[in-house]
């Protein structure tokens, strides 16, 4: 393999909405600038790219943006020589590589480093495959299987070099708020409007901010007309999508974050504030182990009243029923949990970054 595996290829399919892309971007990005490695990103549906990092243009086959090389990963992958063929292979979240690229990394001396990136999961089987080594049943090839998570021995989460101080300083120059501001992102199966019913009756101020897409089609099945809405002390905002960089923002100045999928759940850990997750929806309800994996390990440090009132609104947000009740709990403890959260990013970042850690494993041998 090339002497520090210079050149990297990242993979992606967009399977629905935004986390494909979000991760595969985040990490592409985070390659270039803090590990100086060449990232080719290839990605079969570059418009999903383009809302979260200005400057992409979705109709260009190839383009550079923030360090990266943007590829379009058309249906018909062109002939490959084995020459073109990067030190280091990452496929994201099974997406299946091209056979005409996979031929030509079979064909490669020394062969590439291939890597499975999957998804996200705090179930404690993770520690034992991360690593695993699983050789292509015909080609010359090993497929490495590399999981982020939130325990030691797995690869850790996207974590960009100097964030908790970005985000620090940013809340430093911030004015105080006095109504509760909240982050609505979620599926359009979210029991939204039970949520709002119970916002608009509390004796305290509620500013909500509603993303386009699933979270405002599910505010919109419940309130008439186009929004802005006023509720007693709720304001419900219609806001746009926004670059990557400046959500990061609104989770950070937000009271509270509901977040959904993968990245933007990763992304409110970071922030520092109390958050609610709406789990990406598995067909074999897969999603409850997992859900209920992340519960054990968030509130395993917490005391039980607290722990309660988290794992009540994750469960009842997730399962449609019983929100309002939870909400109450959850507000009830606003300001434990907010100590809660803060604790439970510094820990986090006290682990490793899942760019480094993939550095690291690469560079140790594949
Ligand atoms: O969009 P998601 O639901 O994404 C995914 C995909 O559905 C994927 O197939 C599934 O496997 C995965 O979830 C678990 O949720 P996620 O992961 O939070 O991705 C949303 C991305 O959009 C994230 O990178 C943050 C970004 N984002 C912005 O940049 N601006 C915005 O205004 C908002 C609301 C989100």
């Amino acid at each position: 393999m090339a002497a520090m595996q210079a050149h990297w290829d990242i993979f992606c399919r967009v399977i629905d909405n935004f986390g494909d892309i979000g991760v595969c971007w985040r990490l592409a990005r985070q390659l270039a600038a803090e590990h100086g490695r060449r990232v080719r990103l290839w990605v079969d549906h570059p418009a999903s790219l383009a809302p979260l990092q200005p400057g992409v243009d979705a109709a260009l086959p190839r383009q550079s943006v923030a360090g990266v090389e943007i590829r379009h990963w058309p249906a018909n992958f062109p002939t490959v020589d084995a020459a073109e063929v990067a030190d280091v292979v990452i496929e994201a979240f099974a997406c299946e590589l091209p056979p005409a690229y996979l031929a030509a990394m079979a064909a490669r001396r020394p062969a590439p480093g291939w890597i499975n990136l999957e998804y996200l999961s705090a179930e404690p089987w993770v520690e034992s495959c991360h690593g695993v080594a699983s050789p292509h049943p015909t080609l010359p090839l090993v497929k490495h299987f590399f999981f982020p998570g939130f325990a030691g021995r797995t690869g850790g989460l996207l974590r960009e070099s100097g964030l908790i101080a970005r985000r620090d300083g940013f809340l430093a120059g911030l004015p105080p708020s006095s109504p509760l501001e909240i982050s609505l992102f979620c599926y359009d199966t979210a029991p939204v409007g039970e949520l709002i019913e119970t916002w608009s009756a509390a004796d305290y101020p509620i500013r909500c901010h509603v993303p386009p897409g699933k979270p405002l089609a599910a505010v919109r099945a419940h309130l008439d007309g186009p929004g802005p809405w006023r509720r007693g002390g709720l304001e419900v905002l219609p806001i746009p999508f926004l670059p990557l960089d400046g959500y990061d923002q609104l989770l950070w100045r937000c009271d509270v974050n509901f977040v959904r999928g993968e990245d933007s759940f990763v992304r409110a850990q970071w922030a520092g504030k109390p958050l609610v997750w709406h789990i990406y929806p598995q067909e074999d309800a897969a999603h409850e182990a997992k859900l209920e994996a992340f519960l054990d390990r968030y509130t395993a440090t917490a005391e039980s009243a607290l722990a309660g009132a988290v794992r009540q609104l994750f469960l009842s947000w997730n399962r449609g029923s019983g929100v309002g009740a939870a909400w109450r709990e959850f507000a009830s403890c606003r300001e434990a949990l907010e100590a809660h959260a803060r604790t439970w990013a510094g820990s986090l970042a006290s682990g490793p970054d899942l760019a480094s850690s993939l550095v690291k494993f690469c560079t140790a041998g594949l």
